[in-house]
């Protein structure tokens, strides 16, 4: 049996503060984000991690519970996938935009693969994934002696979700999860794991905070609540440029951003009178998980100020709202001059 993976929380904290930084959209300017300007997130700080000492555990219920070294899973057949990675924003106010987003290139070993060495027993529903880091939850003075988390096994076992240890094409660096994290590719970023120690197979969901207290959206629907776990993203766009406050010549303008989503973004509409008429702009399609560019041509009416919105509907016909939401329809104010 491997180590019970609560007692390798002994990892001592590097940074004992949480952190998290946004690029805004109109940096976002290409399709692949610069790791430099990928944003960072963490609530605990950063565990300092010995990639030597370093064991991944597969326990709860599998016919063989593993404790894989870096080596060992390095020589496992490695695969890339393109995603998009966004944050859900603060999980004590999941109403609120952040728009943390990037689209970056992720690279490392299938979980799936990982899962089918283990033999996931056929009672697992849950995958549980914990990280190394520890701490105190500093908005609510939390303790927790891990970073836990969960997610369906059914979305586990796809392809695209990957126990990484590449980003771009270089190793993770210590802020984005190294040696290991996990990547859920189409999940807000909460779910990828960071600093990986151990992953469970269980036929509950997993009762740490991260899991129970926050991120679960809670909606009212006919008088009962809903809870639903903060898992696939819901369709998003920005827009990239024109950026805020520019100032634009009375001709045609080139509008052009960001969408993206669990589903694939089938159309993005734009606004620039307070979303009383949309035009469609064009979409290009997605590639892996990637974020998907759109582009619109604007004639402003006339010199003065404006406000350009934008909003993506998915392949499925579920559009961002105009407000009240983490996804809610982006804005940018902007100034045409000229005669
Ligand atoms: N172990 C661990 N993993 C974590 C977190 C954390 O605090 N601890 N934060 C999560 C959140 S909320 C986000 S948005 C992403 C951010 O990943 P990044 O910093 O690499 O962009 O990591 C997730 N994984
Ligand atoms: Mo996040």
């Amino acid at each position: 049996m491997p180590p019970d993976p609560v007692t390798m929380h002994g990892v001592p904290m590097k940074v004992t503060t949480a952190r998290r930084t946004t690029t805004p959209a109109h940096e976002l300017t290409t399709f692949q984000t610069p790791s430099g300007k990928l944003f960072v997130v963490y609530h605990m700080g950063v565990p300092a991690m010995d990639a030597d000492a370093w064991r991944l555990t597969v326990g709860g219920l599998v016919d063989e519970p593993l404790a894989l070294t870096l080596k060992q899973l390095r020589d496992l057949p490695r695969v890339d996938v393109r995603a998009f990675h966004e944050c859900a924003g603060n999980p004590l106010k999941p109403a609120l935009p952040v728009r943390r987003i990037g689209n970056v290139v992720w690279s490392g070993v299938r979980l799936g693969h990982v899962l089918g060495m283990a033999g996931v027993r056929s009672e697992a529903k849950y995958v549980w994934a914990r990280g190394a880091d520890s701490g105190i939850y500093a908005r609510t003075g939390t303790h927790c002696d891990s970073y836990l988390k969960d997610l369906p096994l059914e979305k586990a076992l796809r392809d695209e979700v990957l126990l990484a240890t590449e980003l771009n094409g270089e190793p993770l660096d210590e802020e984005h999860g190294a040696p290991v994290r996990l990547v859920v590719p189409g999940y807000y970023g909460t779910n990828s794991v960071k600093w990986l120690a151990a992953i469970e197979l269980e036929q509950t969901r997993a009762a740490g905070f991260y899991t129970t207290r926050l991120y679960n959206d809670r909606t009212v629907e006919q008088g009962i609540e809903r809870v639903r776990p903060v898992w696939a993203v819901a369709p998003h766009s920005v827009i990239v440029s024109p950026a805020p406050g520019q100032v634009l010549a009375l001709k045609s303008q080139r509008i052009w951003g960001w969408a993206w989503g669990a589903n694939e973004i089938r159309g993005v509409e734009i606004s620039a009178d307070h979303g009383t008429s949309w035009g469609a702009a064009t979409v290009e399609r997605r590639e892996d998980y990637c974020w998907q560019r759109f582009e619109y041509g604007w004639m402003p009416p006339a010199a003065g100020r404006h406000e350009l919105a934008c909003r993506a509907t998915d392949v499925a016909g579920v559009t961002q709202p105009a407000r009240g939401a983490r996804n809610e329809t982006f804005h940018v104010k902007v100034r045409v001059e000229g005669s």
